[in-house]
């Protein structure tokens, strides 16, 4: 376990993982100083808890002095490791680690850890639900919204912590050590930070760079870019798909999720799949990933029963609003990339209306456009995106430049018959027009509420 107490530790960032990490490392002793390039009127409410713990803070701006003075820097997941002064301190030595690492080094009990570009949080919160209701002792966070720091205090020797992991934290790990790694997919996101798909999906693999023989690495057979991680693993690799058998591992075969330990040992038969009461393809992906993972560490098939047939889709994941006018609208703002996208709008055989945009990512909109065409009546696009998508799917499907999502949630509900949906997916970041995609989903889910009241007066 590292020491801390005595050691001139800098945050970088004062979000909830760099106000969790600070706070943490306060606590053990360190001498801790956060940065942010925020304004100190935009961080008034962060600033003053920071100094009541005796945590010294930098506002609106990295001073290359206050990076200098470091024994550790503990970076914020969303902070670029090429920022101007966390780059060039580590030419001086000093050593430059994420939240997960940190917290890596002081978490007790054993890790499940989930990375994937699309399916994580509905992964791990289903997987926790899993071992929840064995009776084991479980804590779950991460990238979910929970800061990875923040369950070190709660773990003993017994926990078993379930963890949502991104390319961004696992950028900077050296001994994060899951005793189970799952990869659900990967799929280009993030190009605007990783620059190449090819670096992302490098990055996605340091999931399972410290693990070892007795650990277990879990793969989906049916994406061939995680497929080609396995003979870079040393762990046991067990495989999961929806597609066909696998020899070690979890799959779906005639209506039913199956599992097998190894190719010698029985099949197991874990659940129908008519008892997954979450919608979409992708999102059987998700409960076989969850079963393999939870079988493997020792979960008896009944528990792992129960708790599926009992899940409710998470926040903002292809969440169901409410029906008005005979017209479903769905919440998917967590579909913050192309092929998330693409999983939603393939839930849904025809009669959709799709509203798209917010932040670019480097994305390619194009690919949509065979799904689109069959599937989807027309696109409402929002956010700063709105022209490149328009551009790249311009005679695909007809297009409407909303601009806003209150313009876009106005036009497709008038747009659509009964037996139709409404779709909010928007293949983009938020952070144009809001907070974060929790945000834009709140506000959508208010604006189709608010619409209930509309009809209700409109038909009157
Ligand atoms: N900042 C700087 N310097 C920079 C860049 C940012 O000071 O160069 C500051 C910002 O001004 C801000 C702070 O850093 O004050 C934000 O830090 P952050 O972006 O790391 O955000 P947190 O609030 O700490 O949230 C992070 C994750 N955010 C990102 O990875 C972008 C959250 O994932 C996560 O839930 C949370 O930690 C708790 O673990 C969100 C996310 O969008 C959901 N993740 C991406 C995704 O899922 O696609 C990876």
């Amino acid at each position: 376990m590292m020491e801390l107490k005595g050691k001139r530790v800098l945050v970088v960032g004062m979000g909830k993982s760099g106000l969790a990490a600070a706070l943490f490392l306060r606590r053990r002793g360190a001498l801790v100083t956060v940065s942010d390039v925020r304004s100190a009127e935009a961080l008034a409410k962060e600033i003053p808890a920071l100094l009541e713990e005796g945590i010294m803070v930098e506002a609106g701006g990295h001073g290359l002095l206050t990076f200098r003075r470091q024994d550790l820097i503990v970076v914020s997941p969303g902070v670029p490791l090429d920022t101007p002064p966390l780059a060039q301190v580590k030419a001086f030595g000093i050593p430059v680690i994420g939240d997960l690492e940190l917290a890596a080094r002081f978490l007790e009990g054993r890790v499940l850890a989930i990375t994937g570009s699309n399916g994580k949080t509905t992964t791990t919160v289903l997987a926790g639900a899993i071992f929840k209701e064995a009776g084991i002792p479980t804590l779950v966070g991460g990238n979910i919204g929970v800061p990875v720091v923040d369950l070190v205090e709660q773990s003993t020797p017994e926990t078993w912590t379930v963890l949502e992991v991104s390319s961004f934290q696992l950028e900077s790990t050296e001994e994060f050590h899951p005793s189970i790694a799952v990869i659900l997919n990967i799929t280009p996101d993030h190009l605007d930070r990783h620059g190449t798909f090819e670096n992302y999906a490098l990055t996605k693999e340091r999931i399972f760079a410290a693990q070892q023989a007795t650990d277990c690495l879990v793969l989906n057979t049916d994406d061939a870019r995680v497929a080609q991680a396995a003979p870079r693993s040393l762990a046991k690799v067990c495989w999961f798909s929806i597609e066909h058998a696998v020899g070690r591992g979890a799959w779906v075969e005639n209506g039913f999720v199956l599992y097998r330990g190894s190719k010698e040992a029985a099949v197991e038969t874990v659940m129908p799949l008519s008892e997954i009461p979450l919608k979409g393809a992708h999102n059987v992906e998700n409960v076989v990933a969850a079963v393999c993972a939870a079988r493997l560490a020792g979960v008896p098939v009944d528990a792992i029963r129960r708790a599926v047939t009992s899940f409710q889709a998470v926040e903002h994941r292809l969440e169901y609003v409410a029906t008005v006018n005979g017209v479903e609208f769905y919440n998917d703002s967590k579909a913050t990339n192309v092929d998330a996208t693409a999983k939603a709008v393939a839930a849904f055989s025809s009669g959709i209306h799709l509203i798209m945009g917010g932040k670019d990512k480097g994305s390619e909109y194009g690919v949509l456009a065979e799904l689109l065409q069959s599937r989807v009546r027309a696109v409402y696009t929002i956010g700063s995106a709105a022209a490149k998508i328009e551009s790249q799917l311009r005679g695909v499907v007809p297009i409407h430049s909303c601009e806003t999502l209150e313009k876009a949630v106005d036009a497709a509900a008038r747009a659509a018959r009964p037996g139709e949906v409404v779709l909010l997916a928007p293949a983009c970041s938020s952070f144009d027009q809001f907070e974060n995609y929790e945000h834009r989903g709140r506000v959508f889910k208010e604006l189709v509420n608010e619409r209930r009241g509309w009809n209700v007066w409109q038909s009157a």
